[in-house]
């Protein structure tokens, strides 16, 4: 049989625009392929929408009408994206065949034209043998989102295990008894769930591997159903083993930049023994996202340019604080003015200057100054002179020698006051400091200073 499988629909004021193209493209398709039972396998909105919103009504209005073609099953996917509850009101839109609501784990059979769910996690026995008796054209085991509180709760009965990860694989490996037996009596059995297999890749390329994910492909394949469908992970994606498959359909749409693979939806052949699907490509939105390590290259943006066509581009490049005005972001704007969005993202490197490299590595304040003048340029000679002086002289004694030495020279400015030549310094005990006669950096015109007035640190 065939089966219409849609997943991560994603229906929200910002994407209703992308969603809404691909997934009525994609229904239309499955309608008039044939198809006998659709799939929505979580994620159907984005985000809680009010009931006023038009994406709300407009993907109310897309199941409205796909139920007037086939019977449809929604699966509760992640709560950020679809609160539960969302799915409830979806209910109501079926018309000439039923919307079925999977939001508890559950199986389900599809039999004349009706669905016939478990009161529990499984069919019972006497469930069990009312559904052979039916002929159902399909089994679904459905593994919707829920809390661990509540799976623990719901399959409590099955396990006493207190990992998530083994519920999970302890609750999949009894649902396989029960639909091994279902195959036996020559029916089709397709489980449908919302997360993360270890090892499966994001639609960015990652692969995903880590402790907290929700199941392990043999975990899945223990469930022994011919089709497993699967939302959650935006890239398509399949492992099949003995015939049996598992895929992701992939989200309908392209939401963000960087998502690799085509979109679509996957149109299954389901059978009691084996399975196959077929991805259905939707008219996504083409992204370009091109990344410079340095500056953009205004050539190679003029040629990617002239192919971008209508797609959404991206730029990023990075550039040095001090030449970030050097980019022309309205000449790109203006290049890709044909595409339906353009997104600059810059990445500015701050300046970082090494201030007096080594100076830490001096144990003495002398060394330490002499350091600073190597790396600052200045002659050290006059500096360390009166390093010592602050050193060896008495303040009031060192300034006394400066206005005496300042008496001599009338013409002297305050500044080359300063940083002037001291005459010889009288001690406490009366001695004299000889003090050398004026270096370079020295002088009362101030010309030599440039040291003092510049940015010391700017070396
Ligand atoms: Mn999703």
């Amino acid at each position: 049989m065939k089966i219409a499988h849609f997943s991560d629909l994603h229906y929200s004021p910002e994407r209703l625009d992308e969603a809404d193209r691909c997934f009525s493209s994609a229904t239309h398709d499955a309608i008039m392929r044939g198809a006998r039972v659709a799939v929505v396998s979580g994620d159907s909105t984005d985000h809680r929408l009010d009931a006023h919103s038009p994406a709300l009504v407009t993907l109310a209005r897309r199941i409205h009408r796909l139920a007037a073609s086939m019977p449809v099953i929604m699966l509760q996917g992640t709560f950020s994206h679809e609160p539960p509850g969302t799915l409830d009101i979806f209910a109501l839109m079926g018309s000439t065949n039923e919307v079925f609501i999977a939001s508890r784990i559950q199986q389900v059979a599809f039999a004349n034209g009706r669905f016939l769910a478990s009161a529990g996690p499984l069919f019972n026995e006497r469930e069990f043998a009312q559904v052979v008796a039916m002929q159902p054209d399909a089994v679904f085991t459905c593994l919707p989102t829920v809390n661990k509180g509540q799976f623990a709760a719901s399959v409590g009965a099955l396990v006493a295990a207190t990992d998530l990860g083994d519920v999970l694989s302890t609750y999949l490996a009894a649902s396989g008894q029960v639909n091994a037996r279902l195959r036996e009596a020559g029916i089709a059995t397709v489980g449908i769930s919302h997360g993360t297999i270890v090892g499966c890749e994001t639609e960015h390329g990652v692969t995903m591997a880590g402790l907290d994910h929700e199941f392990s492909l043999s975990a899945l394949f223990d469930a022994q159903c011919s089709a497993f469908m699967l939302g959650h992970i935006h890239k398509f994606q399949s492992w099949e083993r003995g015939g049996s498959l598992i895929a992701y359909a992939g989200s309908i749409g392209r939401f963000h930049f960087g998502e690799q693979g085509e979109k679509g939806y996957l149109l299954w052949e389901v059978d009691t023994h084996s399975a196959s699907a077929e991805l259905v490509p939707t008219p996504a939105r083409r992204m370009l996202c091109i990344d410079f390590d340095g500056p953009p290259d205004m050539e190679r943006l003029a040629q990617f340019a002239s192919d971008a066509g209508d797609a959404f581009v991206r730029v990023r490049w990075q550039v040095d604080e001090e030449h970030r005005q050097s980019v022309d972001r309205a000449a790109i704007e203006a290049m890709f003015a044909n595409a339906q969005g353009v997104k600059l993202e810059p990445r500015i490197l701050p300046v970082v200057r090494s201030r007096a490299q080594g100076i830490s590595l001096e144990t003495s304040v002398d060394a330490k100054l002499g350091r600073w003048c190597e790396v600052a340029d200045v002659n050290a000679a006059p500096v360390l002179e009166r390093l010592q002086l602050l050193d060896t002289g008495d303040a009031n004694a060192i300034a006394d020698a400066v206005m005496a030495q300042l008496d001599q020279s009338p013409a002297a400015t305050p500044l080359a006051l300063v940083a002037g030549t001291p005459s010889d310094a009288v001690r406490p005990d009366g001695s004299r400091v000889v003090v050398s006669p004026a270096s370079s950096v020295s002088g009362n015109t101030g010309e030599a200073l440039d040291w003092l007035e510049g940015d010391l640190f700017a070396a």
